[in-house]
C-alpha cells in the first residue's frame, strides 16, 4: 500500500497565528505561488498561543502538522521542528527587523532617538528574554533582569547620551513574543535613562499608522524586508528608518522533525 497523504491526514490544514501577521500574508501567497489551493490547501487563522499549543499536542502524540513558523522564537527552542524549504522563495531569505521612528523625533528627543538608532542585538539575546517570559516572568521584569545581565551591551547604546528628566516617549507594538521582549528591553533602556516610557500593544496596522502619523514615537517591530513589506511600502515617507535592531530573523512554513519525506513546501503537494 502506497504512503498515506498528508494532506488528508491534516485536513488540508497550516496552522496559522493573526491574521494581520505578515507571515500570513507570505502564507497565503505561497499556497497560490505552489498551486497548494487547488488542492484545498487552506491556512487557519489562530494566535501564536494558540498555534504553539496546537503543536505542542501533535508532537506530544507525533501527529503531523504544518505551522507558520519564524525565528527568534522559543518554538525552535522547544519543540523539534524544521523549516520547510522554499525553492520559489515567497518567504526570503534572512530578515531584519528594524526600527522605525516618526519624523521630529530626532528634533525632539535626540537622546531617545540616539538610543533607538543604536539598539541592536542578536538573535540569541533576544531568546533569553522570550524564553523568560515564556516561562512566566513578567515581560517588564524580563527586560530588567536581561539589561543588569549585559551592562556592556546596553552601555554601546547609551554611551554619551544625556539623562533626562521624566519626559514622555511613546513605543508602540504587537505583541508576538519577539516584538515584548524587544520593545521592554527599548523601553526600559529609556526608563533608566530618564523617560517615562509607554508601551502600547496592538495590530500591526495601527501600529504602523500610530508612527506615521506621529501618535506614538518609535516602534522596534519592522520584519523586513518580505513579513512587514506591505505596511514599509503603504506608510513610506511617514516615519524614519533607522536600519536593522536584530539581523538573522527568519519566517516561513515549519514541520516536526519526524515529519522525514517533507522538507520542502512543493512536498505539501504530494
Ligand atoms: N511574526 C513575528 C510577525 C513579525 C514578528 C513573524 C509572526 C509577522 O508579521 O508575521
Amino acid at each position: 500500500d502506497a504512503k498515506q497523504k498528508l494532506g488528508p491526514q491534516i485536513n488540508y490544514t497550516i496552522t496559522g497565528i493573526d491574521a494581520g501577521a505578515g507571515i500570513m500574508a507570505s502564507t497565503q501567497k505561497a499556497l497560490s505561488t505552489y498551486h497548494l489551493e487547488g488542492q484545498n490547501w487552506q491556512l487557519q487563522t489562530s494566535s501564536t498561543a494558540a498555534m504553539t499549543s496546537t503543536l505542542d499536542k501533535a508532537i506530544a502524540d507525533k501527529r503531523p502538522i504544518v505551522i507558520t513558523g519564524w525565528q527568534p522564537h522559543w518554538m525552535f527552542t522547544k519543540y523539534p521542528i524544521k523549516f520547510l524549504k522554499d525553492p520559489k522563495n515567497v518567504f526570503g531569505q534572512a530578515e531584519h527587523i528594524n526600527t522605525i521612528v516618526r519624523k521630529g523625533l530626532k528634533k525632539d528627543m535626540p537622546e531617545a532617538y540616539t538610543i533607538l538608532d543604536r539598539f541592536h542585538w542578536t538573535p540569541a539575546e533576544m531568546s533569553k528574554v522570550m524564553l523568560q517570559v515564556n516561562d512566566g516572568v513578567d515581560p517588564e521584569k524580563a527586560a530588567k533582569d536581561w539589561i543588569k545581565a549585559n551592562p556592556k551591551q546596553v552601555a554601546k547604546w547609551t554611551k554619551g547620551v544625556k539623562k533626562v528628566h521624566g519626559t514622555k516617549i511613546k513605543v508602540t507594538y504587537v505583541a508576538w513574543d519577539s516584538e515584548i521582549a524587544s520593545t521592554n528591553v527599548v523601553a526600559e533602556v529609556l526608563r533608566q535613562q530618564g523617560y517615562e516610557p509607554t508601551i502600547q500593544a496592538m495590530e500591526i496596522q495601527p501600529m504602523w499608522a500610530s508612527v506615521a502619523t506621529k501618535a506614538a514615537d518609535a516602534q522596534v517591530a519592522a520584519w523586513l524586508p518580505k513579513t512587514s513589506g506591505l505596511y514599509y511600502k503603504d506608510y513610506q515617507g511617514k516615519f524614519e528608518d533607522l536600519g536593522p535592531n536584530l539581523e538573522g530573523a527568519k519566517v516561513g512554513l515549519a514541520v516536526p522533525k519526524y515529519m522525514t519525506n517533507v522538507n520542502s513546501i512543493e512536498d505539501l503537494k504530494t
